[in-house]
C-alpha cells in the first residue's frame, strides 16, 4: 500500500502539528494504522497547493469559498479529500478494518462534531490568540488579519484578561462538564459503551488543540477539571490512534 498524505499546518511546538481539525485526520489514519506522510504547508500557500492538486474548496457560514486543511490524497485510489468530517468517512469506508463509526453511529457522532464546534466558537477569539503565539512567521502574517477581519476587532482586543477572558475560559469549562456527563451515562471507557470510535478521537483532539496552544498554566486548568480526567483521556485516545506527541 503505497502512504497517503496528509496536508497540514506546521507551527513551532513540539511535534509541528497542532490544528484542531487536521489533527483529527491524523488520529483517524494513526488508529487504522494506514501509511501516511505529511505535507507542511503554511497558511498563505493553502489555497495555491490546494487547487494545484486538485482539492474541492470548503464553504465559509456565507456560503462564499475558501481553501482549508485538512486534505488527505490517497495515491492508491486518486482520492483527494477536504474537511475532517469528510475524510473520516472517506478512510471508513475505503479503509473499513478497525472501524470508528461503530453500531451505525455517524449521525450521532457527526452532531457531536457540530455541537462541540458550536459550544466551543463564543470562545474562540481566545484560543485564536494563543495561535498566534505558536505558529511560524509566514502564517502569522497571514493569520492575524485573517482572524482580525473574521472577528471584526483587534488582535489585543481578542481575549483581554478580564471579564472578557473569563467568559472563554467558562466556556472552555461548561465544554467539558458537559462531556464528562456524556461520559458519566456509560459504563465504559469510551462514549460509545465500551467501543472506541471516532467520538473519543474528538474529544481527544479537541483537549490536543488545547494544550498544544495554550501557556503550560492555563493547561494545567484544563487537566484539573473534573478530578484530572481530561489528561488521562487524551494519553488514552493518543495511544489508541499511535500518536506521539
Ligand atoms: N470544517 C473544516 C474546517 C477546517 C478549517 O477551518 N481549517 C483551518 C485550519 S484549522 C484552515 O485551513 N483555514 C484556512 C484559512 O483560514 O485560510 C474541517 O473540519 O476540516
Amino acid at each position: 500500500m503505497l502512504p497517503l498524505i496528509l496536508y497540514d499546518i506546521p507551527s513551532n511546538v513540539e511535534g509541528t502539528y497542532w490544528s484542531l481539525n487536521t489533527v483529527k485526520s491524523r488520529f483517524v489514519l494513526g488508529y487504522k494504522g494506514l501509511p501516511f506522510k505529511t505535507e507542511w504547508i503554511e497558511y498563505p500557500d493553502i489555497a495555491p497547493r490546494m487547487k494545484e492538486i486538485g482539492a474541492t474548496p470548503n464553504k465559509r457560514p456565507d456560503g462564499s469559498d475558501i481553501y482549508t486543511l485538512p486534505v488527505i490524497s490517497d495515491p492508491n485510489t486518486g482520492a483527494v479529500v477536504t474537511d475532517s468530517w469528510d475524510i473520516a468517512v472517506y478512510l471508513e469506508s475505503t479503509y473499513p478494518e478497525k472501524p470508528i463509526f461503530p453500531k451505525d453511529t455517524n449521525g450521532l457522532i457527526r452532531a457531536l462534531d457540530t455541537t462541540y464546534a458550536d459550544q466551543t466558537q463564543p470562545a474562540v477569539a481566545f484560543i485564536y490568540l494563543r495561535v498566534t503565539e505558536i505558529l511560524r512567521e509566514r502564517s502569522v502574517g497571514y493569520f492575524i488579519p485573517a482572524r482580525e477581519k473574521l472577528l471584526n476587532r483587534k488582535l489585543g482586543e481578542f481575549s483581554p484578561e478580564g471579564p472578557v477572558r473569563d467568559q472563554h475560559w467558562s466556556v472552555l469549562e461548561k465544554l467539558f462538564t458537559t462531556t464528562k456527563m456524556w461520559h458519566d451515562t456509560t459504563d465504559g471507557k469510551w462514549l460509545v459503551g465500551g467501543t472506541f470510535s471516532y467520538a473519543d478521537i474528538l474529544v481527544a483532539c479537541r483537549l490536543y488543540w488545547l494544550k498544544k496552544v495554550l501557556h503550560d498554566d492555563e493547561w494545567k486548568r484544563v487537566a484539573a477539571w473534573n478530578d484530572g480526567k481530561w489528561e488521562m483521556l487524551l494519553t488514552d485516545v493518543k495511544e489508541e490512534c499511535k500518536v506521539i506527541p
